[in-house]
């Protein structure tokens, strides 16, 4: 079959962010759009003619179409196979788990994660590297360039393929592998927990749970691995039914969101345990009766537990956090006498860490923690992750995280964002920080003197790479830190993320809600960055 070759012209806004390119639904439908950017991944790369693709997406709108383009674009650029999840549909830690275990050459992932999905919504595409992970920067870099210079690419005429039957069938001269998109995954889980266990604490009488798919990907999955291997009861199971619309809902996963989860978790009969997950499966928010655990916290108390699971049983080799992540986790790896690296945002930074062997857990605020299995975050495998240290310990949530604290002290955290802001507002406000820099130091707010305050740059300890610019840290003597930095994954003006961290070691003030155990930092940040002047907001939209 000839493939065709058709003319086009660069868009020039094809740039990928924190993680991949993600735009409104009517910026993909304009003609070429889509197909400029899947060319510019092709250009960018070398030698994988004749090498296998993985292909899959959390099922939003325009992810069926998508897939059909890109087969027939996959076909014509000349892979010799495309492993595509059955309806089009992969997690994005599923797809991380299929391109390793068949030793794909890369994969694509059609989401734009949490953002809303629909007509209106957004849309979402990012390449993975053969070691499962997001494209690098020099690689995201290579197709930014590409799209900028693109003048044509190449697809075939046909008719669309059947994703829905799982099997095998060709396309020209590539053969299409329709794939369970569930079960790589649910194998991969169920070798990393003691799935006996959990087994036994959910049908022990003793304790209730309920995990909410925010009507996103990981409804199949959570049907499969807690229902019918783990033998939760189906009520358990919230919005497990994935929609292209995810619902008109904002999948998600923290405490404006997950509104719903939250409800049912902090009413007086709560469940024992909570958990969420967001549009593509990767992120994870774990509540207890009661009792949230913020992301941070989260990655500190299953690093300090980790012996306790079949999987680390061996021990982390180290940790890995990104820079606006707290500090929790930092103390753990201190006693345990392992590696702490700090890196930007985004999990592609966590890459080469892993496959260098040098970190065995990984982990973010914005709800996303992961370990070597994958090189994505993964949000069910931290629900499971829990589900395993509640089963061994047969403690309840919050006196795991209240004895957590008692043992290394609590890192008071919060996230403040300002979304959708004006974009040159918000820029100004970076450029007035970065500028004031240095120039901090010494200076004294509310009784807290600044000990440095920098714009993060990170170079990579396995390549020796170098990413600047990673946001604006603002570090207190008493080791309190403001950290300030725009979002790389919004679609509409500007996000400012304001991170907040305060540590205390008395376990008698531990108990503090955390916005008032932050007020006065929260009282500086406005002092020293003048957010209300520069977003024209009183107030953040989302606290987590
Ligand atoms: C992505 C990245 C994460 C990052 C998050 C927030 O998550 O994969 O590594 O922490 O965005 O990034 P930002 O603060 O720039 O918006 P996801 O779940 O959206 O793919």
């Amino acid at each position: 079959m000839n493939s065709l070759e058709v003319i086009t012209r660069p868009f020039l806004d094809q740039q990928p962010g924190t993680s991949g390119l993600r735009k409104k639904v009517e910026v993909f439908q304009q003609p070429h759009y889509l197909e400029n950017f899947v060319q510019s991944i092709f250009n960018s790369l070398e030698n994988y003619q004749g090498e296998v693709l993985v292909l899959g997406g959390d099922g939003r709108y325009y992810n069926r179409h998508a897939v059909q383009v890109i087969l027939r674009m996959a076909a014509a650029n000349g892979f010799a196979k495309v492993m595509v999840g059955r309806g089009g549909l992969l997690s994005t830690p599923a797809a991380s788990c299929v391109i390793r275990k068949y030793g794909a050459f890369g994969g694509i992932v059609l989401s734009a994660s949490h953002n809303p999905a629909g007509e209106q919504g957004d849309f979402g595409i990012k390449y993975n590297t053969g070691n499962g992970g997001p494209a690098p920067e020099h690689i995201t870099a290579a197709i930014y360039a590409e799209s900028r210079r693109i003048n044509r690419y190449l697809t075939l005429d046909t008719a669309d393929v059947d994703v829905d039957t799982p099997g095998c069938r060709q396309l020209g001269d590539l053969q299409i592998e329709v794939i369970d998109p569930v079960a790589d995954y649910a194998e991969l889980m169920q070798s990393l927990f003691d799935f006996d266990r959990i087994h036994a604490l959910i049908n022990s009488g003793l304790f209730r749970m309920r995990f909410d798919a925010m009507h996103a990907i990981t409804g199949p999955y959570a049907v499969e691995i807690l229902e019918n291997r783990l033998g939760v009861t189906p009520d358990t199971l919230m919005n497990c039914e994935p929609k292209e619309d995810f619902g008109g809902g904002h999948p998600d996963p923290n405490l404006v969101y997950a509104d719903e989860l939250v409800e049912v978790m902090f009413a007086s009969q709560a469940p024992d345990f909570g958990a969420a997950s967001d549009g593509d499966g990767d992120r994870n928010m774990i509540l207890g009766r009661n009792c949230f655990i913020t992301p941070s916290d989260s990655l500190a108390v299953l690093a300090a537990n980790a012996h306790l699971v079949p999987g680390y049983r061996q021990g982390i080799a180290g940790i890995a956090r990104s820079m606006p992540t707290s500090q929790a986790a930092d103390r753990v790896a201190d006693k345990l006498g392992i590696e702490l690296f700090e890196t930007p945002t985004g999990w592609k930074f966590f890459g080469n860490l892993l496959d260098a062997g040098r970190v065995t857990l990984c982990g973010e605020e914005s709800f996303g923690t992961g370990s070597n299995h994958v090189r994505e975050k993964d949000g069910l495998w931290a629900v499971l992750f829990w589900l395993n240290l509640l089963a061994v310990r047969r403690e309840s949530v919050s006196d795991i995280i209240t004895s957590h604290w008692q043992s290394y002290g609590r890192n008071f955290y919060s996230r403040h964002d300002y979304e959708a802001v004006d974009a040159d507002g918000a820029g100004q406000l970076m450029h007035r920080l970065r500028d004031l820099g240095p120039a901090l130091r010494g200076t004294i707010y509310a009784g807290h003197e600044v000990a440095f305050s920098d714009d993060f740059s990170y170079t990579d300890p396995i390549d020796g790479s170098v990413s600047e610019h990673q946001g604006v840290r603002i570090g207190f003597s008493d080791g309190s830190r403001v950290v300030f930095r725009l979002s790389g994954t919004g679609t509409a003006g500007a996000t400012l993320r304001i991170y907040l961290e305060r540590y205390e070691a008395d376990p008698s003030l531990q108990q503090l809600d955390a916005q008032r155990a932050l007020a006065d930092l929260i009282a500086i940040a406005e002092q020293i960055a003048q957010i209300r002047h520069h977003t024209g907001r009183d107030c953040p939209t989302v606290i987590t």
